[in-house]
């Protein structure tokens, strides 16, 4: 796939560019702390909180890999302004849990965990999206380190730092609560076609109290 132009301009010059987001050649390593080193006999996926039938549920590595899978074009909009479009990810859809691990029918939002205890929450509907994913691969490709492997979340209408990379569990939560970057000045919600990207834009009712 070729690598879109940059564009001198900062506003929207191209369909499915946010307002406020230029297109960025390559792709950048944008995280906070170290990259976590994978040990494929210490990893296992989890869901746990206000799940259906009370129980936590885990997957190891393999058990994961079991589970269906599928692929999605999305684009990627970091915060800090630049955005990657129309990737290919593939991995198994976020439905493909909330399917495996029912949430109880109270459950409102969703805290997405990663290693190191980075986290990013988001509403129940926006993790159940169609296009919401936990990729493995981009673009063919598996995801280098840097980049969330083994597993990282992709939520395609929200900025990017709502998937986390090096994913480990989802919360089920009956209230919604901050991750991460949310308690620390970025915005509850995160839509990038609102522009909405710091808390202090945030309209009642859009968070939880700071
Ligand atoms: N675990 C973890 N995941 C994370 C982050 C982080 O700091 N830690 N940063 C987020 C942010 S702000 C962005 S823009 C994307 C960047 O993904 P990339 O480095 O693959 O481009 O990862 C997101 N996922
Ligand atoms: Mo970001």
């Amino acid at each position: 796939m070729g690598q879109p132009e940059e564009h001198a301009s900062g506003e929207a010059a191209q369909p499915g560019l946010p307002p406020g987001q230029r297109l960025q050649r390559g792709w950048p390593v944008t995280h906070y702390g170290p990259v976590p080193r994978f040990r494929p006999e210490r990893w296992e996926f989890q869901v746990f909180g206000a799940t259906a039938d009370g129980l936590k549920h885990s997957w190891n590595h393999g058990e994961f890999g079991a589970l269906p899978r599928s692929t999605v074009v999305a684009d990627l909009h970091c915060v800090t302004r630049f955005s990657m479009l129309g990737a290919e990810w593939s991995g198994v859809p976020a439905q493909v849990v909330l399917d495996a691990a029912p949430p109880a029918p109270d459950v409102t939002h969703v805290m997405v965990w990663a290693e190191y205890g980075f986290s990013s929450n988001m509403r129940l509907a926006d993790f159940a999206a169609e296009h919401t994913i936990f990729a493995t691969h981009k673009d063919g490709e598996l995801l280098t380190a840097e980049h969330g492997f083994p597993l990282r979340l992709i939520v395609p209408h929200l900025y990017a730092w709502k998937g986390p990379k090096w994913v480990r569990a989802v919360e089920y939560m009956t209230a919604d609560r901050r991750g991460f970057w949310e308690e620390r000045g970025y915005h509850n919600v995160g839509d990038p076609w609102k522009e909405q990207r710091f808390s202090y834009q945030e309209q009642p009712g859009e968070g939880p109290d700071l």
